[in-house]
């Protein structure tokens, strides 16, 4: 008799070595031979979820944590999780902050109580960061928490416990980029200073992937509410040669992207998967991100080649300077900057998927739970011009945006230098104005219906943000 356990096991193994082994459905980004995706009903659900839910927590936590943006005497130059990069740090020597992440103090409840209090409705945390080490107990290689590091747990097992008790869904960060893995070949445009031999199997290191996220989806993390893909562009030929004449879709291999987003919505039909490509959608994804940038703007440089598309929106922010923990950036936006974002985002029909580094001992950097507590003030008194929202009839303008949510129309007013009069004109707007009231006291606001204008003076104005309820005819 096999016990009860092991047999669960067993059957979870055969049925994902099954998986991985069914027809791929086509190969690469650019077969394009592939049939249509089409999203099982579960999945067009949670897109739907995820776009009421506007407001969710980027996580970047790995060994690169350890130096945090230090190691020898030498600082990195900007994001800290980058060290291996940057500082050209061998795979061995790496391996030693391995040896070194200890953080006792994690407590998975805490994080959740942190974000559901900030307004946060998911959790987005690196899985496998560039890096290549995973950060839960995987059984295809070694290279994990559990087995390189004194700590021994599998801290995305006891993130997604939590998340499933406190009712808040969790995503998993992936990259497809991989620094140390020796089959991660031909190199792209960074990973040179591994120390790794010149030559690999690029479908093995792909089958290595794929066998991770099985674990990932397999079940044992319960049911996961999507896979946000990095790295892609490491790849991208048109970068690699610097030639804009070649089309921002080619890769140096193929990625093997369908038969991955195939494989996740086998495994967990209702899995949004997106991939932080900065290129047009690919069949097989449920949404869409933009690095740094709210959706149509291109002022961080990676969204060159992005056109927004019909997916679910996401925009993702650094709440300092670094995604990783980096000791030495102490740069922590303002309340007005983030609220500026999550507002930017929604009347943009986007999420905000807002990061924060923890410390290697577990704890989240003081100056962010700081950060936390002021969102915490700001979503539980306007969240409801935010969350369940879709963006608003006007398009967004310099003094802000608007978002709605059926006969209600959110006025977003921003930036009170560029609403430097009272009178803010609502153009585009189909519906006529027929209530006017200030959310932060209920108070009524001045408007025109026949100009579709509403009247803010500057006694009435918040310097975060004046929200100016609407309601309109249809
Ligand atoms: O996970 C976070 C970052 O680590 C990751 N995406 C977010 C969500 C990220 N990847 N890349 N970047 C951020 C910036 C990439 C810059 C690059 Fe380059 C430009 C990579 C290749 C060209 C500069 C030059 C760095 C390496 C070579």
């Amino acid at each position: 008799m096999i016990p009860t356990r092991s047999r669960r096991r067993l059957s979870l193994s055969l049925a994902i070595l099954l998986l991985l082994a069914l027809p791929g459905g086509g190969n690469s980004q650019t077969s394009g031979s592939e049939p249509p995706y089409k999203p099982a009903p579960e999945n067009l659900e949670a897109r739907k979820w995820f776009q009421d839910a506007k407001f969710g927590l980027f996580l970047h936590w790995g060994i690169y944590s350890v130096p945090g943006g230090e190691y020898k005497g030498q600082n990195v130059k900007g994001i800290a999780e980058w060290i291996m990069y940057r500082l050209k740090i061998p795979i061995p020597e790496y391996e030693q902050f391995a040896t070194q992440f200890n953080p006792t103090e994690f407590d998975a409840a805490e994080w959740v109580r942190l974000a559901k209090q900030a307004g946060m409705k998911y959790i987005t945390i690196t899985s496998k960061h560039h890096d290549g080490f995973a950060m839960w107990d995987s059984k295809v290689s070694d290279y994990d928490i559990v087995d390189r590091t004194p700590y021994k747990k599998d801290v995305l097992k006891m993130l997604a416990d939590e998340c499933q008790k406190q009712g808040i869904k969790l995503f998993f960060y992936h990259s497809h980029l991989d620094w140390h893995h020796p089959d991660y070949y031909p190199r792209g445009r960074t990973g040179e200073f591994s120390g790794r031999p010149e030559s690999g199997d690029f479908n093995k290191y792909l089958d290595y992937m794929d066998a991770q996220l099985a674990e990932l989806l397999g079940g044992h993390y319960g049911r996961v509410a999507g896979i946000w893909f990095d790295g892609w562009w490491d790849q991208q030929l048109r970068r690699m040669k610097d030639d804009r004449s070649i089309p921002a879709t080619q890769t140096q291999v193929d990625w093997r992207l369908r038969r991955t987003y195939d494989l996740i919505h086998r495994l967990q039909p209702q899995a949004l998967v997106g991939n932080n490509h900065h290129v047009a959608p690919f069949e097989g994804e449920d949404f869409q991100m933009f690095e740094k940038d709210l959706p149509g703007q291109n002022t961080a440089g990676f969204n060159v080649d992005s056109k927004i598309g019909q997916l679910p929106l996401e925009m993702c922010e650094t709440t300092n300077d670094s995604w990783g923990y980096k000791k030495s950036d102490k740069n922590f936006k303002p309340l007005k900057t983030l609220v500026g974002y999550l507002v930017g985002a929604a009347g943009r029909n986007a999420n905000l998927l807002l990061n924060i580094g923890p410390q290697p001992t577990g704890k989240f950097p003081p100056e962010a739970v700081e950060q936390l507590k002021q969102l915490s003030g700001w979503t539980s008194k306007y969240g409801d011009s935010i969350y369940g929202t879709r963006g608003g009839p006007v398009a967004p303008q310099k003094w802000g945006v608007t978002t709605q949510k059926g006969n209600k129309v959110y006025v977003h007013v921003l930036d009170n230098e560029a609403a430097n009069g009272e009178e803010i004109t609502l153009a585009g707007m189909a519906g006529k104005i027929k209530k006017a009231k200030l959310m932060s006291n209920g108070g009524d606001v001045k408007f025109d219906a026949t100009k579709n204008t509403v009247y803010v003076p500057k006694s009435s104005r918040d310097p975060i943000d004046t929200v100016v309820v609407l309601e309109v005819t249809k």
